[in-house]
């Protein structure tokens, strides 16, 4: 299997992917049952969300035990069975790490609340006195708790506490219980909020009072030394199941370009890769009913560059030369709404569109992820009410602004329908919906969340029938990039930065140059790229300057422009 440099990632939210057992929520033995699924999309990399025991009051990333599977999710039999079959296909597959905080049900908070001077206490951060800082679900991100009389952080539920980093004893019992997914064969792991390890030990306030002041609850002062401690303990000591390095990806949830190096900078023996936020939905609570304005092309454009730009650069710090270090590069995940409803246009132009997208992320610098569902062109779901959404985010978000303020419920759902978590998470879509089969091959029971009612026109087993499917085009396009190194180790130039709505970029390795020409708009386009040398793949069959809506062409050969 490739090194994660060559690799593809494929994100599984076990929740909405499969389900054996008819409960209505996808789990492992469902997993195992697409696994030649898996295998013939051609990717290389299985990242499972969190799949231990929670009371799932964040859909899992609140564990209440590390080592134990979530019952509804199976048995550790059952995971067991899913790595052997998934290493049997030569799929690699790594785990979410979720350390910043756990459940208020896992039994070191139990220990911790009892009393000040239990053993536990300091695996938590409780305080008499509080700062501004509010939680990314709303409300302070300090919960009283009376059996002690003093205050516990969580930044994100209440029942997600944020583990003290700064307490050695804690990060040796995390140290341990990697290993112990590591021993079992595991080839690394996602790290969720990694950034939020080490915070501002002075815990002030917000400036201005505002949230979302980032730079002082990530990348705090000793970063850097717990990861480099966590890569000392752990992470140097083992490889994936074939010998290659270790798969490790920081969620850079707080972390700029400038900084990146310093997390995945190849002299710096943190982490292997880290993915950034700057594309990200912003979903503070405010933009609920404030929605930021979506991304122009050309600011997407700006972002990968500036990042492609500080990941082809060695840094240095303090006099050590680190050379560049790299990342995953995504469109969708769990935490985004579906990439074809953002950037899209999948009403008029479904396939073009969803191909158009894939082509970008497929032929970009970086480690490609690609989110479950993404590969048939999944959209957002039309949602109608409160109710039909499962997210805390949104729930929380809810209760705080409408709950006191009616009047701002339909400014509240409409934007929730462009925005929320939950976009991503309805069930990916197996089969068409029918009478005899409501649950579009996810589940034959009722699904833990609405089925996207598109499911009838969108859904893999039609895909898989058709050549000219937006499936077909990923499975091409996949096979494309696994055979060539420039499109794993070439340079990125983006070619035609301000133009408003046609991507054009190059990358080069040695004599061979790839060049990405997108139309990112539903209008066609004259694109001023004279493009010579041999259509390698394309969404439309013939060679001409115009581009139409939404045509995407990955060409090899010389170009002028
Ligand atoms: O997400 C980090 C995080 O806070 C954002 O991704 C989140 O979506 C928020 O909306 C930003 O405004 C990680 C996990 O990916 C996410 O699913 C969890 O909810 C969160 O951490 C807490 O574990």
């Amino acid at each position: 299997m490739p090194d994660y440099k060559e690799s593809i990632i494929y994100q599984i939210y076990p929740r909405s992917f499969a389900d054996a057992d008819g409960d209505g929520v996808g789990d492992l033995r469902g997993i195992i049952g697409k696994l030649d699924y898996l295998a013939d999309l051609g990717i290389d990399i299985l990242w499972l969300s969190p799949i231990f025991q929670s009371p799932n009051a964040d859909n899992g990333y609140d564990i209440a035990d590390y080592e134990a599977i979530m019952p509804q999710f199976g048995t550790m039999a059952d995971f067991e069975e899913l790595l052997v079959g998934a290493h049997q296909r030569g799929l690699n597959l790594i785990l979410d790490l979720v350390v910043n905080h756990s459940s208020d049900e896992h039994r070191w908070f139990q220990e911790s609340r009892r009393s000040k001077d239990n053993p536990y206490r300091d695996y938590y951060i409780w305080r008499k006195e509080i700062n501004n800082w509010q939680s990314f679900f709303s409300g302070p991100a300090w919960k009283w708790d009376e059996q002690t009389g003093e205050y516990y952080l969580h930044l994100f539920a209440e029942k997600q506490p944020d583990l003290n980093w700064e307490n050695p004893r804690l990060r040796q019992e995390i140290y341990q219980m990697m290993r112990f997914w590591l021993d079992k064969g595991v080839d690394g792991f996602r790290m969720d909020v990694i950034p939020f390890l080490s915070k501002d030990p002075n815990f002030p306030d917000y400036p201005e009072g505002r949230f979302g002041d980032l730079t002082i609850h990530a990348n705090g002062p000793r970063i850097h030394e717990f990861l480099q401690e966590m890569y000392r303990e752990v992470l140097a000591h083992y490889t994936t199941h074939d010998g290659n390095r270790l798969i490790t990806i920081g969620e850079g949830f707080g972390v700029s370009a400038d900084e990146a190096n310093l997390y995945v900078g190849d002299n710096r023996h943190e982490l292997g890769m880290i993915y950034h936020f700057d594309h990200a939905v912003p979903r503070e609570e405010y933009r609920f009913i404030d929605p930021a304005p979506e991304f122009t092309l050309p600011q997407l454009k700006a972002i990968f560059s500036k990042w492609n730009t500080a990941l082809q650069t060695p840094v240095s710090e303090h006099g050590t030369d680190s050379g560049a270090g790299w990342q995953n590069v995504y469109f969708g995940n769990h935490d985004n709404p579906r990439v074809l409803s953002r950037f899209g246009d999948p009403d008029r132009f479904h396939y073009q569109s969803a191909t158009a997208l894939a082509t970008v992320l497929l032929t970009q610098r970086g480690t490609p992820g690609i989110y479950q569902g993404d590969e048939i062109g999944m959209t957002n779901c039309p949602f109608t009410n409160i109710d039909d959404y499962d997210d805390i985010q949104v729930r929380n978000a809810w209760q705080a602004l409408v709950a006191p303020n009616p009047s701002l419920a339909d400014t509240f759902l409409t934007t929730a329908n462009r925005i929320a978590r939950d976009h991503a998470r309805t069930p990916m879509q197996w089969t068409g919906d029918s009478p005899d089969r409501p649950g579009a091959g996810f589940t034959t029971g009722t699904p833990w969340l609405t089925i996207n009612p598109n499911t009838t026109a969108i859904n893999v087993a039609a895909q898989q029938a058709d050549n000219q499917s937006v499936l077909a085009y990923y499975k091409r396009l996949i096979h494309l990039r696994k055979q060539t190194s420039a499109l794993h180790h070439g340079t990125y130039r983006d070619l035609l930065p301000d133009h408003p709505t046609v991507w054009a970029f190059e990358r080069v390795l040695d004599k061979v140059r790839f060049i990405t020409v997108v139309n990112f708009s539903s209008e066609n386009v004259l694109v001023p790229v004279g493009v010579t040398g041999n259509l390698v793949l394309g969404n439309y069959g013939d060679e001409h300057s115009e581009l139409r809506a939404w045509e995407a062409r990955v060409l090899v050969g010389e170009y002028s422009l």
